[in-house]
């Protein structure tokens, strides 16, 4: 039998020693990355969670639309609520209420579904969560711009998941 040899490896080259380092370089960058963004990322939203059962929360955001409604349109009605706590509902397949809120006021938008998991995208300023059931997602939003802006589902939902559209009513 033959022993193996005593150094089994072959001691790096240049041009490999080159190449680890700057994947291993890369590597620490993309790891500091990762704490960085999101101490400094101007991408997190301020949101916080709790939970809430289907129940609880439908019962919530009645109570929020008797008090508040100014109006109705294809059944679904329209909110104006004061700057504060206001809330929406997202089931298959729509967005309830319909909320009419005043530019450069601050709301704390309270999210969440009663069925199955959607998906908010406010349009068009192209902003997205995924809202699950059981769970409530606090966003606090103040609107920059006037306008009505759409909500759409982008998350598949069933059958009706195209035509699941709200809106938010910005006014001066
Ligand atoms: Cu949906």
């Amino acid at each position: 039998m033959v022993a193996p040899p005593r150094v089994w490896w072959r001691p790096l080259d240049r041009l490999e020693r080159t190449w680890l380092l700057l994947a291993l370089g890369w590597c620490l960058v993309l790891f500091a990355m990762m704490p960085i963004w999101l101490a400094f990322g101007r991408h997190n939203v301020p949101a916080t969670t709790y939970r809430a059962s289907a129940a609880q929360f439908r019962q919530r955001v009645e109570e929020f639309v008797q008090k508040y409604q100014v109006g109705v349109e294809k059944g679904i009605p329209i909110v104006e609520p004061p700057p504060g706590d206001i809330y929406l509902l997202a089931r298959q397949w729509q967005w309830y209420p319909i909320l009419k809120l005043k530019k450069g006021q601050t709301y704390r938008l309270h999210i969440s579904s009663i069925d199955v998991q959607h998906g908010f995208s406010i349009q068009p300023a192209n902003l997205t969560f995924q809202i699950l059931p059981e769970y409530v997602y606090v966003i606090t939003l103040t609107p920059l711009e006037s306008g009505e802006f759409s909500i759409i589902c982008n998350e598949f939902c069933y059958i009706g998941h195209h035509v699941m559209i709200g809106r938010i009513l910005v006014t001066d």
